[in-house]
């Protein structure tokens, strides 16, 4: 056996492991106090979102991007788009396909990233989903006209994904989860980015988005500079600077599935121009409230994904409790547009409870602004929606993004996303 074989054996038995003696039963919930979105720092009661804006939202913005997932060290020298392809003839002549190279630019180094974005036809503008995808951008189509991803991808042998390069046999195996045929025929278009081509999920900072930032013998973003998550939101913005002046796209939802959901959630958070954003499972450090410790805990991210938060994080490690915020609040910053917090059932890693009483503690900021959030202190039974400006579902299984999902997500953009 090679050594890179052992070395990911070892990984998966480590994160097994991991999962395994996580704590899943409710009765050893330790018991805190939620910090409340509507009592500053300083303990001054927020009233009205006048207030809020003023004086509270930013703070909690600042603690999330100095302590959580890390500040973007500076500006771009330069960005730039190029439309690399485009057909009127997609999905059998439902949709329109345009790819487009995202490049950004400094100390004299750069970045490309690819866009593949399908549009209904019919209406001049459709809102889209916009959301990143993690094995390439052929993965989730089976369209032939779709480049093959040139970066690294994490092996995995039944994609037939060999020594970190995609091949053709890679191509269409995450259809499933991109139920693109159901945006369509709802006047819904997708725009997807393979999150390795912004920054590769590893732990080494030799690569992507945050290299560019580097002075001369920096080799790792600073304690409190963005990790990956913040890398890979920032690359979601930069995306919707191209997105926003298509011409051909009303609104953007940013949508984002278990790590990519807590990219998604942090882009939200940081970039107002998205109409909406959507969390599919996010868990631990995305949607589930971090002092509940139930399933994965923000030692065990740390642990296992090092390179995912800013290094500022780590000191939160086994200590939740002196967290001056949780995850709530992080979903607080979006208001007051729509958001989705969705879990499975299966999913005990991810605290679908958490990911529940989260969307139900940020809905007091929604309230603020008249918008209807997640009233209730009780989690909803199986397959039993609650959509309203915040929404909420658990279904039925694993870890993963359904059909059942998108169904809810554009039953709910639809109302919900002008
Ligand atoms: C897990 C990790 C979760 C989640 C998931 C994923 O191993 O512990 O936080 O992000 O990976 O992204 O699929």
């Amino acid at each position: 056996m090679n050594i890179r074989i052992i070395a990911t054996i070892l990984l998966f038995s480590a994160m097994s492991f991991a999962q395994s003696e996580a704590n899943y039963d409710e009765t050893k919930v330790p018991k805190f106090t939620l910090p409340d979105a509507l009592v500053t720092f300083s303990g001054n009661h927020i009233s009205d979102h006048v207030q809020w804006e003023a004086d509270r939202r930013f703070e909690i913005f600042q603690f999330f991007e100095r302590q959580v997932y890390g500040k973007v060290p500076g500006r771009l020298d330069e960005y730039s788009f190029k439309l690399i392809e485009e057909s009127n003839d997609a999905y059998g002549g439902k949709a329109r396909r345009k790819q487009v190279a995202i490049s950004l630019k400094k100390n004299k180094k750069s970045i490309t990233y690819n866009m593949l974005i399908y549009l209904p036809k019919g209406n001049p503008t459709a809102p889209v989903f916009l959301g990143y995808n993690f094995y390439g951008n052929h993965t989730v189509t089976s369209d032939p006209k779709v480049p093959l991803t040139k970066s690294w991808v994490p092996n995995n042998e039944s994609f037939g994904i060999k020594d970190n390069k995609a091949t053709e046999a890679s191509r269409g195996v995450r259809q499933h989860r991109w139920a693109i045929e159901k945006m369509l025929d709802n006047g819904f278009g997708l725009a997807t980015i393979y999150y390795g081509e912004v920054d590769p999920d590893k732990n080494d900072f030799s690569d992507g988005v945050h290299e560019l930032f580097y002075t001369e013998d920096q080799t790792k973003p600073k304690t409190n500079e963005w990790g990956s998550i913040a890398g890979w939101a920032f690359g979601l913005s930069k995306a919707m600077d191209y997105l926003e002046n298509d011409g051909n796209i009303s609104n953007v939802v940013v949508f984002g599935h278990s790590r990519l959901g807590k990219a998604a959630l942090w882009a939200g958070a940081t970039d107002k121009r998205f109409a909406g954003v959507i969390s599919n499972n996010s868990g631990c450090g995305g949607a589930a409230l971090s002092k509940r410790k139930f399933g994965e805990t923000v030692g065990k991210i740390n642990t296992a994904f090092p390179h995912w938060f800013a290094d500022s994080f780590l000191k939160y490690n086994d200590n939740e409790k002196t967290l001056p915020v949780d995850q709530h609040q992080l979903l607080a910053l979006i208001a007051p547009r729509p958001l989705y917090v969705a879990s499975a059932f299966d999913d005990r890693w991810a605290d679908p409870k958490g990911e529940f009483l989260s969307a139900h503690y940020a809905s007091k900021v929604y309230e603020l602004y008249e918008k209807e959030g997640i009233a209730t202190e009780q989690i909803p039974e199986v397959n039993q929606p609650l959509q309203h400006t915040v929404a909420y579902h658990i279904r039925t299984g694993k870890h993963d993004v359904t059909d059942y999902d998108w169904e809810q997500y554009i039953t709910w953009a639809k109302a919900f996303i002008q």
